[in-house]
């Protein structure tokens, strides 16, 4: 199931395209935008809140389910007004349905939930829903559902933004993951090399919460202990674990290309391998490059990176002999 969910997102996208271009959406005016979900669900989280941010100039930041009912106090103010987005796939996993559960009844909190089940109680419990029916995923790891979980919400903040230059670029983004999806084979090299033996995934911005998803891929499909960081972040400290068995792998944006050379440079001199995946400046080098489109912005490309770290995923895992489908100690919802 786990490879025909990654090569059937493109079409998915469409779909999902078209039915959050035309929802009937209330206007967001709060002081906070609070975006939460579980494991890939909060990853996806950390990255459509600096994507909402960015696009509608409204405070947005994102935080694990279990940190809204744990602790409270350290993620809502009392007093100020929230919308509080709730991602999960299932919509069934306990930490988000106990967090909606324990924010219910607060008249400064609006909701919305994001789900590929719209018939679930974490539906049911919120003021208003997106609810993706179209993808109904097999496996456990969650794939396409993310890539259009988070491509949901970019459509959903630039709507809530009157940003149509963000929406026309969002409009070319099903037709460009599918053009992707065609170089499957651009990432095999790296997932076949067994002298590989550290993978660590580098994202800054709205792609740290992709770098963090793919290392969550990675984990569970291949069981490899894997790390991510803030792209620049990874040469305070981290860095003094590359070696020669060690591939890092790069999360390139226009937006930082000025720093991605040195920090490549400085993963090499260690002996480590560097892949980067994004638009580079003419000149680049790196020890793999996959060149991404600038012909739409940073802003608006994450979906065109995510199949290429999911395949990677899938790859190491068949050459490995692991089942995909099954990642060992995993359910497709996690209960309390
Ligand atoms: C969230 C999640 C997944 C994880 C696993 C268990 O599920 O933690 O991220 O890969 O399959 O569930 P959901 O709340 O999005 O359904």
């Amino acid at each position: 199931h786990t490879y025909n969910e990654i090569v059937g997102q493109a079409e998915q996208l469409q779909k999902t395209l078209e039915l959050v271009d035309n929802l009937i959406m209330e206007q967001v005016n709060v002081d906070h935008v609070l975006f939460t979900g579980c494991g890939t669900s909060f990853y996806l989280a950390a990255s459509a809140a600096k994507y909402y941010q960015t696009v509608t100039g409204q405070f947005a930041s994102a935080v694990p389910a279990s940190e809204l009912f744990l602790h409270t106090s350290t993620t809502i103010v009392p007093g100020k007004k929230y919308f509080v987005v709730g991602i999960s796939r299932s919509g069934t996993t306990s930490e988000i349905l106990i967090a909606l559960d324990h924010l219910k009844g607060n008249a400064d909190i609006r909701t919305l939930a994001v789900t590929c089940n719209g018939d679930t109680p974490m539906a049911a419990a919120t003021d208003q829903v997106i609810a993706l029916d179209h993808i109904t995923e097999k496996s456990v790891v969650m794939t396409q559902s993310f890539s259009n979980m988070l491509f949901a919400l970019q459509v959903f903040a630039a709507r809530q933004g009157r940003s149509t230059q963000n929406l026309t670029e969002l409009k070319q983004v099903p037709e460009l993951v599918e053009a992707a999806l065609t170089l499957e084979d651009l990432t095999k090299g790296v997932a076949e090399d067994l002298t590989k033996k550290r993978f660590i995934f580098l994202g800054s911005g709205s792609y740290n919460g992709i770098a963090k998803e793919a290392t969550l891929k990675l984990k569970e499909m291949t069981q490899t202990e894997c790390e991510s960081y803030s792209s620049l972040e990874f040469r305070h400290g981290p860095i003094s674990i590359v070696d020669d068995s060690t591939v890092v792998i790069l999360l390139t944006q226009l937006e930082t290309k000025d720093y991605d050379q040195q920090l490549v440079m400085d993963i090499q001199k260690l002996g480590g391998y560097v892949l980067t995946i994004g638009p580079v400046a003419e000149g680049f080098v790196a020890d793999h490059i996959i060149e991404l489109t600038n012909t739409i912005s940073d802003l608006n490309r994450h979906a065109i990176y995510v199949p290429y770290l999911q395949l990677l995923a899938y790859q190491r895992a068949m050459h490995l002999g692991f089942d995909p489908d099954q990642p060992r100690n995993l359910t497709q919802v996690v209960k309390l």
